[in-house]
C-alpha cells in the first residue's frame, strides 16, 4: 500500500518479531503487570499488523497530511498518517511565540483585537469536488473565517467577524470549486448585531443567519458575498452540495422550538428538527440583482420575500452533522438522539419542491414534507452524529453515545461492520472522505476523551484521536494518538497533493524594509520615528547594537538572508514582550514605543549553527536629557 514499505523491511521484520515477543510475554504476565505495561492490544486487531502498518521508518515520509482543529486553542494541527505524528502547528486565531505569530506587526495587525479563537472545522479548498491542495480554510466562533496558503503552510488572512453571524459554528465548509466558504448562526441573536431585544421576544425578534464568504479563485482572497435571514434556530452543522446536488448548500439546525433558557430540556420538545437546504447559486442570482435589505451594513435576503431560496427538511431532533454522499445523491444527517441516521435523497427533495409537497412554513420558508424525501432510516447504532465516506458506497458513520463507528453501505443501506472507539467519539474523518473521490485506507476517529489511555498528565487530559485501518471489509482500530484540545474535525489529504516552499525564493521578498546586504543594514531616523533594518545570517545579527531615544517610535526590520532550508532566525527582545521568527528569505518587522529606559539584549531563539548563542545584540534606549 505503500511505497517507503518496502525499504526498512529489514526493520520492519525485527521490529515485528519483537512485537510478537513483547505481546507474548505481556499477555502472559498481564495480571500482575505494574500499571504501565498494560496488556496491548485490547480493542484493537493483531498487534504486530498494526504495528506493521502504522510504522513509518526512520527518515521515510507518510502517505496523507492530516490538517485537525486545534478547538479553543485557535489553531490547526497537521499530522502525518499513517504514523499519527504531530509535524506542525499552524498558528490561526492565537499568538504562537514559537514561530512569532502574533508578535510581528503583520500577524499583529490581522488579529486585532481578539486574541483566541474557537476553530472547529477545517475545510481545504476544492476543485470539482475534489481537494486541489491551495488552501486550507478554517472558521472562529467568533464570526471568522481564515485562510491559510498550503505553499507555506502559513496563515494569510482572517476575514471577519462578519456582521450579523453569532457564533460560527457551521463554517468553513467550501463549495466544490470554491466559490464560496459558507458560514451560519448557531446562536440566533437581534440583528444588526448591536441591537437589543428581551429574551422573552425570542421567537420572534431573535435571527439566525447564514453567510456566504466569496472566495477569489486566483488569490484565495475573501470578501462578502450575501447573507440569508434565517428563524431563530441553532444552526450547527453545513454540507456543500456536489455532483447531483451541485449548487445547494445544506444545515443542520436544532431548537426548532424557539426556546430560551435550559435548551437541553426546552429544545428536545420536538421529535424533529431541520435541515435547511438553500439553493446557493440562486441566491447569489438574487444578491447580483440587488435583492435584500441592508442590515448591519450588508445585504441580507429575506426568503419571505424572495421565495424559492430556502426549503427545510424536518430531520430527527437535535440533529448534529450534515453530509452530502461523494456522488451528491444523498444528504445524510440525523437526531444526536437517534439509533438511526437518515438518507435523504436529493432528487425526492427537487420533486417535493416542484411539487409543493409541503407540511407547513417557518417564517414563510416551505417544510417539506418528511416521507416524501427520505430513501432509508439506516439503524447505525445511538448517537449518530458525522459521517464519511469510502470509495464503493461504503459511509462511517460517528456513534457518540455508543462510542464506535459503523460502516454501512449506501444504496443498500445495511450496516456491515461496528469497530468501538476510545471514548465518545465526536467527528470522524477518512483519507478525502468528504470529496466527491474519497480513498478509502485511513479513518481516523477523533474522541472528546481519552481517559486511561495514556501515562497520567493530571487533571487536564489530552483528547485521543484513534487510527482505522479500512482497507477491508471489517475496519481494525490501529493505533491510540493524543492531540491538544479540542479534536472537531479533521481533512486528510494525500502527500503528493502538496508541494510546500521551504525557502521564501529572494526574488519573490518585495518588502520595503528588506536589506540583503549587511553594508544596507543600520538605522535611520526621522523625527521621532526610528527605523531598524536589520539583517539576520548565520551567526550575526547586522546591526549588533541599535541605539534609539526614549519615547521614539521604533520599527525593526528584521530580514533573513538565508536561502537554505531549516535555517530560521529568531528575534527576542528582552523585557519588551517581542519575538518573532524569521524564514529564510522572509522579512518580518515588529513596531514598539520605546518607552523604557536602559539597555535590552536581542537574541536570536532558533538554534542555527555551532555559534548560534553568539547570535545577539543590544537595543540602547537612551533617556531624554
Ligand atoms: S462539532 S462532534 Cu463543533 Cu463539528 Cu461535531
Ligand atoms: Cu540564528 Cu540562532
Amino acid at each position: 500500500m505503500n511505497k517507503q514499505k518496502q525499504r526498512g523491511t529489514w526493520f520492519v521484520w525485527g521490529l515485528l518479531a519483537l512485537v510478537i515477543t513483547l505481546g507474548a510475554f505481556l499477555g502472559r504476565c498481564a495480571p500482575g503487570a505494574p500499571r504501565g505495561a498494560k496488556q496491548r492490544g485490547g480493542a484493537t486487531s493483531d498487534v504486530a499488523v498494526a504495528a506493521q502498518k502504522t510504522y513509518v521508518a526512520p527518515g521515510d515520509l507518510d502517505e496523507y497530511y492530516m490538517f485537525a482543529s486545534g478547538g479553543h486553542s485557535g489553531q490547526v494541527y497537521v499530522y502525518g498518517i499513517p504514523s499519527m505524528r504531530h509535524l506542525s502547528t499552524i498558528p490561526v486565531y492565537t499568538p504562537y511565540p514559537a514561530t512569532g505569530y502574533g508578535f510581528d506587526d503583520d500577524s499583529r495587525a490581522m488579529l486585532g483585537s481578539l486574541t483566541w479563537g474557537d476553530v472547529h472545522h477545517p475545510s481545504l479548498s476544492e476543485t470539482n469536488g475534489d481537494y486541489d491542495g491551495r488552501w486550507l480554510f478554517a472558521n472562529d466562533m467568533n464570526g471568522r473565517v481564515a485562510r491559510i496558503d498550503l505553499r507555506d503552510f502559513k496563515t494569510k488572512q482572517i476575514f471577519g467577524p462578519v456582521p450579523n453571524v453569532s457564533g460560527n459554528h457551521a463554517s468553513a465548509f467550501v463549495t466544490p470549486n470554491t466559490e464560496y466558504s459558507m458560514m451560519a448562526s448557531r446562536f440566533s441573536i437581534p440583528i444588526p448585531k448591536g441591537s437589543v431585544a428581551p429574551i422573552d421576544k425570542y421567537a420572534t425578534d431573535y435571527k439566525g443567519v447564514v453567510a456566504a464568504i466569496k472566495i477569489d479563485p486566483k488569490t484565495g482572497g475573501m470578501s462578502l458575498g450575501w447573507e440569508i435571514l434565517m428563524p431563530p434556530f441553532d444552526y450547527d452543522l453545513g454540507d456543500a452540495g456536489k455532483g447531483a446536488s451541485d449548487g445547494w448548500m445544506f444545515w443542520t439546525s436544532y431548537n426548532a422550538e424557539r426556546a430560551t433558557g435550559a435548551l437541553e430540556v426546552t429544545s428536545t420538545q420536538r421529535d424533529r428538527d431541520y435541515i435547511a437546504a438553500i439553493d446557493w447559486r440562486a441566491a447569489e442570482k438574487a444578491a447580483a440583482e440587488g435583492k435584500g435589505d441592508l442590515v448591519g451594513g450588508v445585504k441580507v435576503i429575506d426568503p419571505r420575500k424572495v421565495p424559492g431560496l430556502v426549503y427545510l427538511m424536518p430531520c430527527g431532533k437535535s440533529p448534529h452533522g450534515v453530509d452530502v454522499s461523494p456522488d451528491g445523491k444523498w444528504i445524510i444527517g440525523s437526531g444526536k438522539l437517534q439509533g438511526v441516521t437518515t438518507a435523504f435523497n436529493f432528487e425526492k427533495v427537487q420533486t417535493a419542491i416542484r411539487n409543493q409537497d409541503f407540511t407547513g412554513d417557518e417564517d414563510g420558508i416551505p417544510v417539506l414534507k418528511y416521507e416524501s424525501i427520505k430513501d432509508a432510516e439506516v439503524p447505525v447504532g445511538l448517537g449518530p452524529l458525522h459521517t464519511q465516506f469510502g470509495p464503493n458506497g461504503d459511509a462511517y458513520t460517528s456513534l457518540f453515545v455508543d462510542s464506535a463507528i459503523a460502516k454501512w453501505k449506501l444504496g443498500t443501506w445495511e450496516v456491515v461492520d461496528k469497530v468501538p472507539m476510545s471514548y465518545s467519539i465526536g467527528h470522524l474523518t477518512a483519507a478525502e472522505g468528504d470529496t466527491v473521490s474519497p480513498d478509502g485506507n485511513w479513518l481516523v476517529g477523533l474522541n472528546k476523551l481519552s481517559h486511561g489511555r495514556h501515562l497520567s498528565v493530571g487533571p487536564s487530559q489530552p483528547e485521543s484521536s484513534q487510527l482505522v485501518d479500512i482497507t477491508e471489509e471489517k475496519m481494525k482500530l490501529l493505533y491510540d494518538a493524543f492531540t491538544e484540545p479540542e479534536p472537531h474535525y479533521a481533512q486528510i489529504i494525500k502527500a503528493d497533493k502538496l508541494h510546500p516552499i521551504e525557502v521564501y525564493p529572494k526574488e519573490e521578498n518585495r518588502h520595503p524594509l528588506a536589506v540583503w546586504d549587511v553594508k544596507d543594514a543600520g538605522v535611520t531616523r526621522q523625527g521621532n520615528k526610528v527605523t531598524a533594518r536589520v539583517v539576520a545570517v548565520r551567526s550575526t545579527f547586522t546591526p549588533t547594537a541599535i541605539e534609539v531615544n526614549q519615547g521614539d517610535l521604533v520599527t525593526i526590520a528584521v530580514t533573513n538572508i538565508e536561502q537554505t532550508t531549516d535555517e530560521l532566525h529568531g528575534f527576542a527582545l528582552l523585557d519588551y514582550n517581542l519575538n518573532i521568527v524569521i524564514d529564510p528569505g522572509e522579512t518580518k518587522t515588529i513596531t514598539f514605543k520605546a518607552d523604557k529606559k536602559g539597555v535590552f539584549p536581542y537574541y536570536c531563539t532558533n538554534f542555527c549553527s555551532a555559534l548560534h548563542q553568539e547570535m545577539q545584540g543590544y537595543l540602547i534606549v537612551k533617556g531624554r536629557g
